[in-house]
């Protein structure tokens, strides 16, 4: 019924975590439609408890589209902005629950007969717990009830009328995948779903349980990029465990390498902008070069505490990007790399696999592009590999940016066999695909 996570024009999207809509309308034209994102995920729009932490957008307290990220108009001139640019814009759709308050919300409405009655704290080995009970004390929705059903449903339509073509599901495992379906068969469009399941092993409810509704988050991948690139194990292994046994398939998986709750909660396992060094950097950019998955990128804000909510500006009204936001979508490598995965979908393979037993690594997409990751904490790559690139000077989209069919930074030659000399310092990646091409061969 739903297309597939790597759909025809599926690439990358970014989640611009906190940022307000007349923001993310610029950033679609100024950058996301440059750089060639399909889509960002935007934060909860319904109106919610009125607090300054970040997660008080996770607790309803009615449908209506209005909040931190602004009004209803400024919602949808953000949606065509970004229409515009060519950007999608997927909603993370809080349904399984309302907020911790009492169970009456006379706005939508819902009342106490809404509601599961189960308050105790979940036990992840029991299912009837993790889809009845309240979610750390979050009211949890009958979601087997029509009325309920239909409410949610309301809800989105309203929103795919406002012209959101795709939807996070938040906390989609306290759902039954039943109940799930029922919902999305009432939206008036197709439109992408991605259902945000921990997988843990172990557990009553499995991620696998969800796929015939749409795509699933993986997060198998960010857990595996974090540990290989936090050093625990050789860089040159992480291909025999990316999509073997027991991970979702690529096309049904959506893959970050942090997102808005691990880099808060789970900083051991997970890499983020915080990570010494250039390590975010190259996890993402090995995530955005390797085929598996629909990527998104996290784009956050500064933060110390876990529940610090965003700067009180936003981004282009004095809280500028590397001074409150961090904006990781606008990194060079990490921008170009989404450009890279474009220009390469159409090989969605791994060639010509290099690696220097331990840290290092390079691979190529079919010919199509070609990237080196060096995670060594010392040693420099210096090094011939083939490439199985057509012969020509590329630029090097991590190391410089191709301007008026120029490149302003480092540039890579193929030669003629398909060789290429790259040199690429320790903890660093290099890139080249064919839309980087500056001079033919
Ligand atoms: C806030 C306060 C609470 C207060 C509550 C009500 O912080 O103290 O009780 O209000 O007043 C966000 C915040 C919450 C916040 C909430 C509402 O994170 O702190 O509560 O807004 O304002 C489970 C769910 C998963 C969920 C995650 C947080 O399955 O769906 O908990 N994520 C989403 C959002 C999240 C949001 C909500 C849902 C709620 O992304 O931002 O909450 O709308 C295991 C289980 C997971 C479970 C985690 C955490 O995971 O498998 O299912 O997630 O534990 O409990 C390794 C393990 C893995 C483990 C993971 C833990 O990876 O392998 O099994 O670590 O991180």
């Amino acid at each position: 019924l739903f297309s597939s996570a790597r759909g025809e024009s599926r690439i990358a999207f970014v989640h611009l975590f906190e940022w307000s809509w007349n923001d993310i309308g610029k950033e679609c034209e100024r950058q996301l439609g440059p750089k060639g994102f399909t889509a960002v995920q935007v934060s909860p729009p319904q109106q919610s408890v009125d607090r300054s932490e970040w997660w008080s957008r996770y607790q309803p307290i009615s449908y209506a589209i209005e909040g931190r990220g602004g009004s209803r108009s400024e919602f949808r001139a953000m949606v065509r902005r970004c229409a515009s640019a060519g950007v999608d814009v997927y909603v993370d759709a809080v349904i399984n629950h309302m907020a911790a308050l009492n169970r009456d919300f006379p706005l939508v409405p819902y009342t106490s007969n809404d509601f599961h009655t189960c308050r105790s704290t979940i036990n992840y080995s029991n299912r009837f717990e993790v889809q009845n009970c309240d979610l750390v004390g979050l009211n949890d929705l009958k979601t087997e009830s029509e009325y309920v059903r239909r409410k949610i449903a309301d809800y989105m339509n309203d929103l795919i009328d406002l012209g959101v073509k795709g939807f996070r599901l938040d906390a989609a495992k306290h759902m039954a995948s039943g109940d799930i379906r029922a919902i999305v068969s009432k939206l008036k469009r197709r439109v992408f779903i991605f259902q945000e399941v921990i997988g843990a092993g172990g557990e009553a409810v499995q991620p696998s349980e969800y796929v015939s509704n749409g795509a699933v988050t993986e997060f198998k991948f960010e857990r595996t990029v974090g540990h290989f690139f936090k050093g625990r194990a050789k860089l040159k292994d992480i291909r025999h465990v990316i999509n073997s046994r027991g991970w979702m398939r690529s096309d049904d998986a959506v893959v970050f390498v942090s997102n808005h709750d691990d880099q808060r909660q789970n900083t051991q396992a997970t890499l983020t902008y915080k990570d010494i060094g250039n390590l975010y950097y190259i996890g993402e950019i090995f995530s955005l070069a390797y085929p598996y998955g629909y990527p998104k990128v996290m784009s956050s804000y500064f933060f110390e505490d876990h529940d610090q909510g965003p700067p009180r500006h936003g981004v282009h009204s004095g809280g500028a990007c590397g001074r409150e936001w961090v904006c990781e979508h606008r990194w060079r490598g990490i921008s170009n790399m989404v450009e890279f995965r474009g220009k390469t979908s159409g090989k969605f393979f791994v060639s010509h696999w290099w690696d220097n037993g331990n840290h290092q690594i390079g691979f190529g997409r079919g010919g199509l592009g070609y990237v080196m990751i060096n995670r060594e904490d010392f040693a420099t790559i210096d090094k011939v590999v083939d490439t199985g690139m057509r012969q020509g000077t590329y630029c090097d989209i991590v190391n410089g940016e191709v301007k008026d069919g120029l490149c302003d930074g480092a540039t890579i030659s193929v030669g003629a066999d398909g060789k290429a000399h790259f040199k690429v310092g320790a903890i660093g990646a290099a890139a080249i695909h064919v839309g980087s091409l500056v001079r033919g061969g």
